[in-house]
């Protein structure tokens, strides 16, 4: 038995394909998920959740905030990465080094050591919530991958094709689940199925979604 089963086994870890360039690392994050919540609350208290509007006018039912160089914003006139948080005129918090360094884990273990994470979106789900079919196309080197941390409720997770008229193949999420999306599905259009209630031990009656990107 090589040396990375006995780690994965230890770690209670198992690793599954989802699609060419897509790796779901199952309760990666988990042993880490109180830490994690912990930097969440941290970053928020800074730069509260807020429901940002689509350049369509619709109010998004996902609270959002972010954390590192560089945010996600979207407002009437668009989508875009920013320094500042639009709602306090600040810098957005810095991401904190817990965050990074189980973002940078997880990347190296699907196979890119050079990822350098500059933007962490934080999504919150209560339920009820969801994420519509899309594409994350801000960001500059598509190259890079982008980590994804789940944290509180279970989700399914809606992973489609190239072409947004593809049926998507339904993904459950769990706590403390990460998945790795780069080369093939970087461009896979993807969303969240309406959550679920319930209630969790980490997150009460919401879900968590830390997504690490490399947007400069
Ligand atoms: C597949 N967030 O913030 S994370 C998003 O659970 C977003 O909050 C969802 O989609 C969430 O943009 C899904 C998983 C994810 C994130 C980015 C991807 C999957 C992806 C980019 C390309 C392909
Ligand atoms: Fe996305």
């Amino acid at each position: 038995m090589s040396a990375d089963w006995i780690d994965a086994i230890a770690a209670r870890e198992a690793v599954e394909v989802i699609a060419p360039g897509a790796l779901l690392l199952q309760g990666f994050a988990r042993a880490q998920g109180a830490e994690l919540m912990q930097c969440v609350h941290a970053v928020t208290a800074a730069a509260p959740l807020r429901h940002m509007v689509t350049p369509g006018g619709f109010r998004m039912s996902v609270a959002m905030s972010n954390c590192g160089t560089l945010g996600w914003v979207t407002d009437q006139s668009g989508y875009r990465y920013s320094t500042l948080d639009p709602e306090t005129s600040r810098p957005w918090p810095a991401l904190p080094a817990a965050v990074d360094a189980l973002a940078r884990a997880a990347a190296v273990r699907a196979g890119y050591p050079d990822f350098v994470p500059d933007a962490c979106l934080i999504n919150h789900y209560v339920p009820g919530a969801r994420m519509s079919l899309h594409q994350d196309r801000n960001e500059r080197d598509r190259a890079a991958p982008i980590v994804s941390i789940s944290l509180g409720l279970p989700a399914v997770f809606l992973f489609g094709g190239l072409r947004r008229a593809e049926r998507p193949r339904r993904v459950p999420l769990a706590s403390g689940d990460v998945v790795v999306w780069g080369g093939p599905s970087r461009l896979a259009y993807h969303g969240i199925a309406p959550l679920a209630d319930g209630s969790d031990p980490l997150t009460g009656r919401s879900r968590y979604n830390l997504t690490l990107r490399r947007a400069a």
